[in-house]
């Protein structure tokens, strides 16, 4: 084929269009799409390393299997057979909750992933799930839970008309935003100084994201609660606080939270939050003044103790001042494909709860249908009715990814059987009995399911691929379907078309059933059948029904202006739907049908946090010193490491350390010294910089490559050190089970 393709990368969560030109079959450039409605141009490093993500000689085109400690290439066919023989035999033997499965994050980015990671998790049938989510966004959504009644009603920054922003524990200039999507997030900060607004960003780093904003909040880590609590506090107490009219009507508990935070004064919290009291007062006079301003909170919130009550102070703080749902606030997008938040009775729900189960050795409760990933090494490793026997894993590296790898590292090793659904042999997959490699980013089409229902403005995106697959490589909805034929126990020969044909049933039977749903007392046959025209099957068929059935649907021809997957398909460069409108109370699916400001399971943490408070910042055993985590703009957690571009230059895996902290200890820059937490110990190279608050040390995640038994050549030659190996999994938010990777107490010898 040759030509110019525009494709959304798949990579981070900005969704930047790409402009690809192909000859001869191969990929001769990538650039940024100048025409997408959404990135207008705007790419980052990672976009064009596409084509060698594509070109890489490590990336799995063929099944492997384990024999021996050696993985050998083998046909489909056999992979099929030995994913049979081990899944069949460890449930036949144990039972469907022995086995486990694990999601990581590109499946967040993958529309194969995004449609039927859910069909095979069904045939596989077991309430043992584990993702990525607990060691990132949880807290965020348990929060969103609690408060609006879905946990994917999470607000986000309205960054192009706000006029005032408060960061914290967030690096877009690195990261490109997150559960905010937003192309050119740097750019957009920018703008908000430009037209006279304000940036703050609270962090114990001062990030490229802090020097560019107009101050820097150097916080102790994990002390975000407490500064967002006495925020709110001083609201009250200065009578700075108002709702606003447009959504008066609809909050519950505004008084509760006045009441609950009257101790959390700033003079109270600043020593234990390392914000001195006068500055807190005065950024919660400078929200309180604002034309409009909205606080967002990331991965530096929410991977800490206390990650959710956190994320709903952010949110609080968002409310009472009244900037929840309004132009320039934090807003909800009404997104293109639907989402939980679009679907059944507007206005009001069932609400939110988690517990429906716990964890056998150590009673974490279900969170979202899944158990923190911090309890999976022991529900593996500890011996008796229950334990996890085998593991399936899709798109995701826990051997990089969460607390005490080392631990966890073993335990995979312990598995009766494992698959993993991957592109690489790495740390993880190394383990894998089976491993399936799906086709590269250029040979899948693609839509955003995921994040597009977090951006800054209403839009969507659909691409097709921009190169075709290899003969006989199987698209990774195949290998899910396939995998859930197998594990339903039809046989290696079965047709996994069925389970598409089922699961696209079902979705068409619930919808005309429904009476939210535009498609309400249809003909399901009639649906089916004009979905399926012209063979359309898979994610593609999946999708069209999501966008025709969504808020700007056709509903099958009722509102023929309105989305189609070809209407996309005739859109390359996307379509734009404009500026996010209020939502409220339409959005929201509490019981009470309003904004619960003041959930009880949120109130009773404020003990918790109350303690935070008195407690001593003293030394644990030693341990003087607390770890966070950084990104860096030219890596993707932990898999983005084997493309030489992307990697070379100076090493990154540094411990960054303060003059101050190197001084007293004796450390010189480029030193290599020995970091120690309660769960174990890595040596990396020292880089003292005046950019971290003294008492902080950070060391990036996602390194520690070159382990035996993995195929990555480059990212072996890059190997760093692996930061989980210090983190605990016994530290964890407990209201999402949510791990603690920030403010881990550690100490350095050299
Ligand atoms: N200390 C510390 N730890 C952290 C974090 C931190 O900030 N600090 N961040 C956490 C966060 S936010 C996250 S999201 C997690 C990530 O945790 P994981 O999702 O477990 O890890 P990733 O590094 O994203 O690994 C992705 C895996 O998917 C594979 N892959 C890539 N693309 C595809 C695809 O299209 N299909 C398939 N099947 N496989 C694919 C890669 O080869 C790799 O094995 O890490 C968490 N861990
Ligand atoms: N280049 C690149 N982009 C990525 C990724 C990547 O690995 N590389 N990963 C993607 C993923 S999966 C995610 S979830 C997003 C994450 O996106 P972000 O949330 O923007 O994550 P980070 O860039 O790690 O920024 C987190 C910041 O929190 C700070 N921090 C640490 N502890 C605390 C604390 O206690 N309080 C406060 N206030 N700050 C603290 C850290 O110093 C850091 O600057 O990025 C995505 N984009
Ligand atoms: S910012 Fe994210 S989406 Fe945009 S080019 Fe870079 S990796 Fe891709
Ligand atoms: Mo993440």
């Amino acid at each position: 084929m040759n030509g110019v393709a525009f494709r959304t990368c798949p990579l981070c969560e900005a969704t930047c269009g790409l402009e690809i030109t192909v000859k001869d079959g191969a990929v001769t450039r990538i650039r940024g799409d100048r025409d997408d409605v959404f990135s207008k141009g705007y790419i980052c490093p990672k976009g064009s390393t596409l084509k060698q993500l594509h070109d890489d000689p490590d990336r799995l085109r063929l099944p492997m299997i384990k024999r021996g400690d050696r993985h050998e290439v083998v046909s489909w066919d056999e992979a099929w057979r030995e994913v049979e023989r081990g899944l069949m035999g460890v449930i036949a033997a144990h039972g469907r909750e022995a086995v486990a499965t694990y999601l990581g994050n590109p499946t967040a980015h993958n529309l194969s992933a995004m449609t039927f990671g859910r069909v095979a998790l069904q045939g596989i049938g077991t309430k043992q799930r584990f993702s990525a989510s607990t060691v990132d966004q949880m807290p965020k959504q348990v929060a969103a839970g609690y408060m609006f009644g879905s946990p994917v009603t999470v607000p986000v920054p309205d960054l192009d008309r706000t006029t005032y922003l408060l960061m914290l524990g967030a690096n877009p200039y690195a990261s490109n935003g997150s559960l905010c999507t937003a192309p050119d997030f740097p750019g957009r900060i920018e703008a908000i100084r430009e037209r006279g607004g304000k940036v703050v960003v609270v962090d114990p780093r001062r990030s490229r994201t802090a020097e560019a904003a107009d101050e820097w909040v150097p916080i102790i880590p994990n002390g975000d609660g407490i500064f967002l609590a006495a925020i709110v506090n001083v609201m009250f107490a200065e009578k700075l606080a108002g709702v606003g009219s447009h959504i008066a009507h609809h909050v519950n508990g505004l008084t509760e939270v006045e009441v609950a935070l009257a101790r959390f004064t700033p003079e109270a919290v600043e020593r234990a939050c390392g914000v001195d009291a006068a500055t807190i007062r005065k950024i919660a006079r400078e929200i309180a003044a604002a034309p409009s301003a909205a606080v967002y909170g990331r991965i530096g919130t929410t991977t800490v103790s206390f990650g959710t009550t956190t994320s709903w102070l952010v949110d609080v703080v968002n409310t009472i001042s009244g900037n929840l749902d309004r132009e320039g606030g934090a807003m909800f997008t009404l997104p293109v494909a639907g989402s939980a938040n679009t679907r059944g009775n507007p206005g009001k729900g069932r609400g939110f709860r988690i517990g429906k189960g716990h964890t056998r050795v150590k009673g974490h409760p279900e969170v979202m249908g899944e158990y923190p990933v911090a309890a999976l090494a022991d529900e593996i490793a500890t011996p008796g009715s229950g334990q996890l026997r085998a593991l399936v894993t899709i798109a995701g590296n826990p051997v990089l990814s969460t607390p005490n790898s080392a631990k966890l590292d073993a335990a995979l090793a312990s598995l009766e059987f494992m698959v993993s659904i991957d592109i690489y042999l790495n740390e993880t997959t190394r383990h894998a009995n089976v491993i399936l490699p799906p086709p590269s980013h250029l040979q899948r089409d693609h839509y955003d399911l995921l994040l597009l229902p977090f951006a800054v403005r209403n839009v969507a995106n659909y691409s097709e691929a921009v190169l075709p697959r290899e003969p006989g490589q199987w698209d990774e909805w195949e290998i899910l379907a396939k995998l859930a034929t197998i594990v339903q126990g039809a046989g290696v020969d079965a047709d996994h078309s069925i389970a598409d044909n089922l699961a696209i049933a079902s979705m068409v039977n619930n919808a005309v059933r429904d009476a939210g749903s535009n498609i309400c007392g249809r003909d399901p046959e009639e649906i089916l059948a004009e979905l399926s025209r012209d063979g359309r099957r898979g994610p593609a068929r999946m999708l069209d029904f999501m966008l025709r059935t969504g808020p700007y649907g056709d509903a099958f021809g009722a509102a023929p202006d309105g989305v189609s997957l070809d209407m996309l398909r005739a859109h390359p460069h996307g379509v734009d739907f404009g500026a996010l409108q209020p939502r409220i109370p339409e959005v929201l699916r509490t019981e009470s049908g309003k904004i619960e400001l003041a959930p009880p399971e949120l109130v009773a943490d404020l003990d918790r946090l109350w303690s935070h408070v008195e407690e001593i910042t003293s030394p644990v055993d030693g341990r003087d010193l607390l770890l966070v985590g950084r990104r860096h703009l030219r890596s993707n957690n932990s898999w983005m490491h084997n493309i030489e571009v992307l990697v070379k230059g100076k090493p990154r895996c540094t411990l960054q350390m303060h003059p101050t902290d190197a001084a007293t200890r004796g450390i010189a820059n480029g030193q290599s010294v020995t970091v120690s937490s309660r769960v174990g110990r890595v040596s990396a190279p020292v880089e003292v910089t005046e950019d971290i608050r003294p008492g902080v040390v950070s060391l990036p995640h996602g390194w520690g490559h070159g382990v035996a038994g993995t195929q990555m050549r480059v990212a072996g030659e890059y190997a760093g050190v692996n930061s989980n190996v210090l983190a605990d999994e016994d530290a964890l938010d407990p209201l999402s089970g949510t791990s603690v990777l920030n403010g881990i107490p550690v100490s350095i010898s050299l």
